[in-house]
């Protein structure tokens, strides 16, 4: 395909696969040589085109090592979006009526500062609070942390992170020493003999990285642990691989088995675990007691399903002379009470196979969002600091003040994490006023009604995003902002990998940048300190911050990322050099020599199995599972906007095995209410077989009466704080027609 001279390489708005992408402007594309000439069309493994429509620019897949030129329907139709029709262009500001009435900068602005410094100088700093997201590019994550614990001065700051990485980030720091979610380029996956996928369904959150297991499969080599079969789970079984379906919440049990087939079949790297790893007696004492037979009573699993997945594991691993192998898990079985639990329990059955450090081996956690990874960098955590630093670290507290110019015993402390923070607001002591960036709390966090009742609670909601999400909806003052294809920045891959995103096009008039927002509130507030609204100045500074911590962007600049993006090569940690020594590679894969560990070893970390917080019960059966469809994007604010996405899927559905539709006596398309013990609300079924006939699944990005999150349940992680969002216990009936609803009979057999 011919390039336009005015196309932009950029990279997807979506999840943390980042699928590179072209955009060329629309106007410029009826030139003939330009891509917008060319009917839509998607060549497998090759360019994705999507014609103009009404969008101001036309998005091509780019090659590039992830994506190879591919993107899904979610990233050909991203352009849409910038002219939503709904798009917000003016500030809003909510008036003595109770409505939203456009404002100009000014006076939003004023309002706003005015209001912050009056509720910190009667409550002091922590009764403001900031909530931030892992779709903001690095310079915009980092800036927000700065913004709260020096404009601010608040401990009270965390982010949607907190719903989606932090068990897996847990478990990578206590057992690797370090949180990069993969430690190794996605493209390795090519090389390995098996792949077990815990809980993550790729095929339909990131469809064009299924390319690089297409050699594993060709093997017979994928293994996918999910209670439904998904179209991930698909994919096994296809190719001769596994799937194995458990009853939800009880992967402990699996990996526990698993790491007991090894142990006790002498499959165990002993070298490996000899040399690189410490731990090993203890995990060893607890999965004594999970032998096959066992474990099948709890996880449902057939005991020689464990053992063949087991033994398969083995078979791939470096120690018994095959090409290598991948333990990977995703939100499935992270977002659990016990996810940090299960995530150690996954890198301790990588551990055993002597796979991490390993080329073509390894652990990793799949990164859902955009920025997922840079975004847990740079200090939006309530516990973090920019370079991965701990914020209650008196050396990473002296270092970052003096990036920051301020005295180190300003900055606050330690905040809570986010559902503990969203818990407080509004009570007494509790924060007064809120600041959101980047999430759409409302739809997306767990026990919706109560969160919704703590936002209004709120004496100020401050929301910036580009549309009307539900929770800006909700706000006192909503602030527009740029979108990807209107702003300058770095965005950090599921990889580590460090991209740029470039703008493409002019914002619509009234459209500012966060970074400038943050600059006007800083200087209304009386700031220490400098507040670039140049992306590429502040990620100068983000560099220097992160200067000598986990998470070393020392060396990078956006000068270095636009010499030769071709390469984008740069992975971090890439650390400054002295003068006149060459610059460091950047570092694509992790542990080739030692763990950043106190020893240098690995550790084996002995966990066991609790279950769901809100488990089975005779009135509520059945268990909920929550999840993603290919065509939304979390809380569906900007999917539900894109015409031909909203279209493919215009609501939710409960997926039901023909088992239990058959016990309730309903067909496809029925209506039928689901009740936990937070809510209830009623929605159209789907019956396939694919899901377990003891649960049921919804996906969560729908708000108001179609928002599953009315339903889940807020029980978190004690180590993590992430919530438990894929499991909870739920009665599902349907109405009969005097009004009184039927409920199922208990599922005696599914203990
Ligand atoms: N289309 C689309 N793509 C996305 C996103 C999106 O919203 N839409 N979001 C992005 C983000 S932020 C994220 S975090 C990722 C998430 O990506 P994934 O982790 O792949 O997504 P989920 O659908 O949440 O969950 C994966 C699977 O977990 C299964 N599951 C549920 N309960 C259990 C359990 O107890 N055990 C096991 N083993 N599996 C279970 C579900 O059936 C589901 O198939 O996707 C990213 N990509
Ligand atoms: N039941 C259930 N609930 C879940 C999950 C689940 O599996 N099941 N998954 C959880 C997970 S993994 C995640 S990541 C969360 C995500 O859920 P949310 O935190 O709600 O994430 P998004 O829907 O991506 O919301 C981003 C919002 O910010 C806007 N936005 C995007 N980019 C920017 C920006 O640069 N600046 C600003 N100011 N705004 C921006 C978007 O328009 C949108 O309104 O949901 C969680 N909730
Ligand atoms: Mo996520």
């Amino acid at each position: 395909m011919s390039r336009s001279p005015v196309a932009t390489s950029t990279h997807c708005p979506y999840c943390a696969l980042q699928c590179a992408q072209r955009l060329t402007p629309a106007d410029a594309s009826c030139d003939s040589s330009a891509p917008a000439a060319t009917a839509a069309r998607r060549v497998a493994g090759g360019a994705a085109t999507q014609p103009a429509g009404d969008a101001p620019v036309v998005v091509e897949g780019r090659d590039f090592p992830t994506n190879r030129g591919g993107l899904c329907q979610k990233g050909w139709t991203s352009a849409t979006l910038l002219q939503a029709p709904d798009r917000l262009t003016a500030p809003l500001v909510r008036g003595p009526d109770g409505t939203l009435v456009p404002t100009s900068w000014e006076v939003a602005l004023d309002l706003v500062a005015g209001q912050l410094a009056r509720i910190r100088a009667e409550d002091g700093p922590d009764a403001v609070a900031v909530f931030g997201g892992g779709g903001l590019t690095n310079e915009k994550a980092y800036q927000l942390g700065k913004f709260a614990r020096v404009a601010l001065g608040t401990a009270n700051i965390d982010y949607n992170g907190r719903f989606c990485m932090s068990s897996a980030a847990a478990a990578a720091n206590r057992s690797l020493g370090i949180d990069r979610g993969l430690p190794f380029p996605l493209t390795d996956l090519s090389r390995a003999d098996a792949v077990l996928l815990l809980g993550s369904n790729l095929a339909e959150t990131m469809p064009p990285s299924v390319a690089h297991l297409a050699e594993v499969r060709a093997r017979g080599g994928l293994v996918v642990v999910d209670p439904r079969r998904s179209a991930t789970a698909e994919l096994a079984a296809d190719s001769q691989g596994l799937h194995l379906q458990p009853l939800p919440g009880t992967d402990l049990v699996v990996l526990l088995a698993l790491v007991h087939i090894l142990l006790s079949e002498g499959l165990a790297d002993t070298a490996y675990l000899e040399e690189r790893t410490e731990g090993l007696e203890d995990v060893r004492r607890r999965s004594a007691l999970w032998w096959p037979e066992r474990a099948e009573q709890v996880c449902g699993v057939p005991a020689d399903q464990l053992r063949a997945a087991a033994r398969l594991l083995a078979a791939a691993s470096p120690s018994s002379g095959g090409r290598g192998a991948f333990v990977l898990t995703g939100r499935g079985v992270e977002q659990s009470r016990q996810g940090t639990a299960t995530v150690s329990a996954a890198i301790n059955l990588a551990l055993v196979l002597g796979l991490p450090g390993r080329v073509g081996s390894g652990y990793g956690a799949v990164t859902g969002q955009g920025n997922g990874q840079g975004g847990r960098e740079h200090g939006q955590k309530c516990d973090q600091l920019p370079g991965y630093r701990m914020i209650d670290d008196p050396a990473a507290r002296t270092h970052v003040a003096g990036v920051w110019g301020v005295d180190p015993d300003t900055l606050p402390g330690k905040g809570k994490p986010a559902l503990e923070l969203l818990a407080s607001l509004g009570t007494h002591g509790g924060p007064r006023a809120l600041l959101v960036h980047g999430s759409n709390l409302l739809v997306s966090a767990p026990n919706a009604q109560l969160v919704a009742a703590r936002l209004r609670s709120l004496e100020l909601l401050v929301v910036c995003d580009f549309v009307p999400s539900e929770t800006a909806l909700l706000a006192d003052v909503v602030l527009p902002v740029t979108q990807w294809a209107e702003e300058e920045g770095t965005m950090t891959s599921l990889e580590g990998r460090i991209l740029r995103r470039r703008k493409a096009i002019e914002p619509p008039a009234g459209v500012r940048s966060e970074l400038w927002v943050w600059a006007q509130l800083a200087a209304r507030l009386g700031a220490a300190g400098t507040w670039d609204t140049d992306p590429r100045l502040v990620f100068d500074e983000l560099a220097r911050a992160s200067h000598g911590g986990r998470a070393d962007y020392g060396g990078v600049s956006h000068e270095r990322l636009d010499r030769d993006d071709a390469s984008a090569v740069v992975f971090w940690p890439c650390p400054a050099v002295a003068a006149g020594e060459p610059e460091h590679p950047g570092t694509p894969r992790l542990f080739g020599d030692s763990f950043p560990t106190p020893s240098g070893r690995a550790r084996l970390v002995a966990v066991d199995h609790v279950g769901p917080a809100d488990d089975l019960r005779p009135d509520a059966p059945i268990h909920l599972v929550t999840g993603r469809v290919l065509q939304h994007y979390q809380s569906g604010a900007q999917t539900r906007r894109v015409p031909s996405l909203a279209t493919a899927v215009p609501g939710p559905r409960v997926e039901v095995h023909p088992l239990l539709a058959a016990r309730l006596g309903v067909a496809d398309g029925r209506r039928v209410r689901l009740t936990t013990a937070r809510g209830s609300m009623v929605l159209p079924v789907r019956v396939s077989d694919a899901i377990r006939p003891d649960t049921v699944f919804v996906p969560f990005h729908w708000g108001g009466p179609e928002g599953v999150n009315q339903l889940t349940s807020d029980a978190t992680d004690p180590v993590s704080g992430m919530p438990e969002f894929k499991v909870c216990a739920v009665d599902v009936s349907v109405d009969s027609p005097d009004g009184a609803t039927r409920p199922v009979p208990a599922a005696g057999a599914t203990r």
